[in-house]
Formats: C-alpha cells, structure tokens, sequence
C-alpha cells in the first residue's frame, strides 16, 4: 500500500467539508429541506387539513428524537392510512409484472412470502429494517420529511436508509412530490435488499462524502435519475427501477410511455440535467443494467475532484479516509 496513509481528522477538514466517519454521527445529519410541507405549501392536499397535519407533527416527533441504535418505534397506522396503502399496492400487483425489473420483482416475492407486504397494513420501518439487514446489510433511520442532499447521501456511504414514516394523504394515492412512507417502502426497500443494486447505492452516498457543493448537487441529480426514476433494460425491453416510478402509478405510465424522452445513462451528462421535482419527468434515462450503471458511475466519480479516498468498514460501521496517490 505504498502511497496510501490513514488520514487524521485535522488533516481532512483543512480538505473538505465536515462529514460524519461512524454511523452513529448520522444523529446530526437529518437537516430538512422545507419543500413540499403540508404546514407551508399552499397545493399540499393536507394543507387544508388540520388531522392530518397533526398527525403529520407526531410522526416527525418520533425522528426528531431517534438516535442512532434505537429501534425504530412502531406505528400504529390508521384506517384511512392503510386504506392509502392498499390502494397503492394493488395498483403495483397489478403493473409490477409488466413493467418493473426482475430484481424488484424477485424481492417483491420474497417480501410476500414473509409477509412483510400484505395489502391489508402498512409494513413497520423496524421489520423492514431487519429484512433488509438480513440482505444487504442496509437498515433503515426515520426522517421527517424530506432531507438535504448532503445529509440523505452520507447515510448511504453507510449502508443507512434514512426513510420517511408518514403517510400520503389520502386524496392523493397515485402521486405526490415528496416522499413518504408508501414510497420509501414499495418504492425503495425491494431493491435496497438486491446486492448489486445496494452496493450502487453506497457508492454514490461515498463519492458525496467531503464532495464540494455543486459535486453534492451532481451527485444528487445522478440519485434522481437513477435510484429515483430510472429505467432499465430487459432482454429489449424497457422496465422501471426507480422508486419513483415504482410508487407512483401516475408517473409509472407516463415514463413507459410514448410522451417522455428515453436518453442512455450517461452519469456526465445525467449530472447535469435540470430535474422536475413538482410533476412528472419529461425526461427519463435508460441504463443498460446495473452493473453497466455502476462501472460508467465508478469511472465518472474518479474524474472528481476529492484529494482523498474513503473506505467503508462494516466491522466497525466507520469510513476510513485514506490520502490518494
Ligand atoms: N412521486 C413519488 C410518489 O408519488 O410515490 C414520490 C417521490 C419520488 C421522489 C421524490 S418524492
Ligand atoms: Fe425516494
């Protein structure tokens, strides 16, 4: 290993923005974005609503006082929520063999099997968390709402999921601007427990560790086309990965059809492109695989500019920052 030294706290802050080196110090990387709140945002269809924005304060409660080795505390989900999440679930039954990628519908199965999706109840953060742990060594921390890129990217490098707990409000099943529990569960968790798609995962969340402002805004744009709305092939067949897509019946339709532009993914370029974060994309980009993604990615990230290196190391759940040759 000529060449390569562990790096001293001192000497990577003259280097780099702070960012957190052991798992446990996600506790102070939940900083949220205010878009899209039901509280703020004139359109939010529970801005009229005074349950629901009431329920909505309990559950970010629970995230504002999580800390990092806690389980994650159950919820005891209403009527109308699971009435929510019923609706939702069966419009993915119902469009998931067709147009989702095999390895979503691979763990699909696997999560009916061990009914952890049944139609009838939301599934608890704190069982998909060991689902998923059990997997590909990622679990799940609650958030209360919708994070800042910095924050949300640096829980990946850890294998870390920071999910939402609340639910859509019920007016608005098939599509909604901001995340939410439903999303989160049948958009992202299948293919959060797929191998290879877990390790793409964590590697964007290690290039956005110590990464500049407008790298963190790449690489944000990336994890919107890709982990949120990207599209795959399949034996000449075009199929959904992104949770996005997977969670939103409305846009699920809109991206397979003749309506948006289908471009290759090109993390150069995807880089760069403006987003739609309010409606449906007019764009969507169109990966060879998974694998193809991840080596395109690799080669794109050693193009940045971070004068060093970082490591993850499950047996202590720390990020080594090693100085790069
Ligand atoms: N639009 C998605 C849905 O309706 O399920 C949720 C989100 C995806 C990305 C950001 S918010
Ligand atoms: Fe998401």
């Amino acid at each position: 290993f000529a060449g390569i030294n562990l790096l001293s706290e001192d000497n990577i802050s003259v280097k780099a923005p702070w960012f957190p080196k052991h798992a446990s110090e996600l506790d102070s990387c939940n900083h949220l974005m205010t878009k899209y709140e039901p509280e703020l945002d004139m359109n939010h269809p529970g801005f009229a609503d005074k349950v629901y924005r009431q329920r909505r304060k309990e559950i970010a409660e629970i995230a504002f006082g999580y800390k990092f080795g806690d389980p994650i505390p159950r919820i005891s989900y209403t009527d109308v929520e699971n009435k929510t999440w019923r609706s939702v679930f069966r419009t993915v039954l119902d469009l998931m063999p067709k147009h989702a990628c095999m390895e979503y519908r691979l763990v699909f199965k696997k999560l009916q099997d061990e009914k952890i999706f049944v139609e009838d109840r939301i599934p608890q953060l704190e069982e998909m968390s060991a689902f998923l742990r059990r997997n590909t060594g990622f679990t799940l921390r609650p958030a209360a709402g919708l994070l800042t890129a910095r924050d949300f990217l640096a829980s990946l490098a850890f294998r870390i999921f920071q999910s939402t707990q609340y639910v859509r409000h019920v007016n608005s099943p098939y599509h909604t601007p901001e995340p939410d529990c439903i999303h989160e569960l049948l958009g992202h968790m299948p293919l959060l427990a797929d191998p290879s798609f877990a390790q793409f995962s964590q590697e964007i969340g290690l290039a956005s560790l110590g990464a500049s402002d407008e790298e963190i805004e790449k690489l944000s744009t990336v994890y919107w086309f890709t982990v949120e709305f990207g599209l795959c092939k399949e034996q000449g067949k075009i199929k959904a990965y992104g949770a996005g897509l997977l969670s939103s019946y409305g846009e699920l339709l809109h991206a397979i059809s003749e309506k948006p532009e289908h471009r290759a993914f090109e993390p150069a370029s995807t880089a760069v492109q403006p987003y739609q974060d309010q409606n449906y994309q007019p764009i969507y980009y169109v990966a060879e695989s998974f694998e193809d993604a991840k080596e395109k990615f690799r080669r794109w990230v050693s193009t940045m500019s971070r004068p060093f290196e970082v490591r993850f190391n499950p047996h202590t759940e720390r990020v080594e920052v090693l100085d790069s040759i």
